[in-house]
């Protein structure tokens, strides 16, 4: 009886002590939160934001994807000569203990075709791949927002972002060839 007593105290010290170690390392590269709005329109891409939390070294996102949607890029708003714009972002930093967030107004994911499937559970599964010493892949399942009615649609992020600045300056229209940059097609044909 004693020894089996003995033994048992001392796996609990060494939970313990696992447990202690784990907490010391303080915090962990992870994805902690955000949401997809769908778009206002079935034909126009859902916007994404979230936040990632840095661990102890200093990393990169390099990418964003998901399986159940047909494209996924990452995009910043930035203003050019007063005029809001936006570019494709091909990395972004994630500071040691820091954190990187994409907003409204800046950084933002574009979500082209989400699987109807996942629409209806109101996730979208994400992969978000990070630059170090593995390529680290944090795998996040992010809600799904319908896209806003009524006055909101007008107000709401997805129409200011993907509306009101003008995407088709990105190529978008080249890659989709879709109903998206549907009314600039006769301006490009007519250049010709
Ligand atoms: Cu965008």
């Amino acid at each position: 009886m004693k020894p089996f007593a003995i033994l048992t105290l001392a796996a609990t010290a060494l939970t313990l002590t696992a447990c202690e170690k784990n907490l010391g390392k303080g915090q962990q590269l992870n994805v902690v939160g955000g949401y997809i709005q769908m778009g206002a329109t079935p034909d126009r891409p859902a916007v994404g934001y979230f936040t990632v939390e840095g661990g102890p070294r200093n990393v990169q996102l390099v990418a964003v994807t998901a399986d159940l949607a047909q494209r996924v890029e990452m995009h910043e708003s930035v203003k050019e000569n007063g005029v809001m714009t936006m570019k494709p972002l091909v990395s972004a930093d994630v500071p040691a203990n820091g954190k990187l967030q994409f907003k409204q107004g800046g950084k933002h994911l574009m979500i082209w075709n989400i699987n109807g499937a996942a629409v209806r559970a109101g996730k979208l599964p994400m992969q978000f791949v990070f630059t170090n010493n593995n390529n680290d892949r944090i795998l996040f399942d992010l809600p799904i927002k319908p896209a806003p009615g009524g006055e909101a649609a007008a107000t709401g992020e997805a129409a200011m972002d993907h509306s009101k600045m003008d995407h088709s300056k990105m190529d978008h229209g080249m890659k989709d060839g879709g109903a998206m940059d549907a009314e600039k097609a006769p301006a490009d044909a007519a250049k010709k």
